[in-house]
């Protein structure tokens, strides 16, 4: 199985998250910085058809929005102490919708 790759800013809130749910996992995930300027990002968008960060790329899986990824990684490659937290990341997604569209914000 490929190695996962996280794609996020090191001053980005919502990638902090996906870096603390890598940690809690205990997962090993290659962390690769992308450019402030999303018109740079061009690989950001090829992967995951939008620019923001974070994009979680697990295998052939492309999991975009820092919610979704911590889930992910709980569901994935955590144990069954995450089973609460997965529980309310669950309520939070259903509750916002999808997540904003490529291009908002
Ligand atoms: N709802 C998203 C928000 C992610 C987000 O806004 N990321 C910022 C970086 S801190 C970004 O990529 N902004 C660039 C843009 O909006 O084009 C999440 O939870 O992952």
């Amino acid at each position: 199985m490929a190695g996962m790759r996280l794609y996020h800013r090191w001053k980005c809130p919502w990638c902090a998250a996906a870096r603390q749910a890598i940690e809690n996992v205990g997962a090993p995930v290659e962390l690769v910085e992308v450019p402030y300027d999303r018109a740079e990002r061009d690989e950001v968008e090829r992967v995951s058809g939008q620019r923001r960060v974070p994009v979680l790329l697990d295998g052939d899986e492309v999991v975009v929005d820092s919610r979704r990824i911590v889930r992910h990684l709980y569901s994935r490659h955590g144990d069954g102490s995450f089973a609460r937290s997965i529980a309310e990341l669950d309520a939070d997604i259903a509750a916002d919708g999808e997540p904003d569209a490529p291009g908002d914000g």
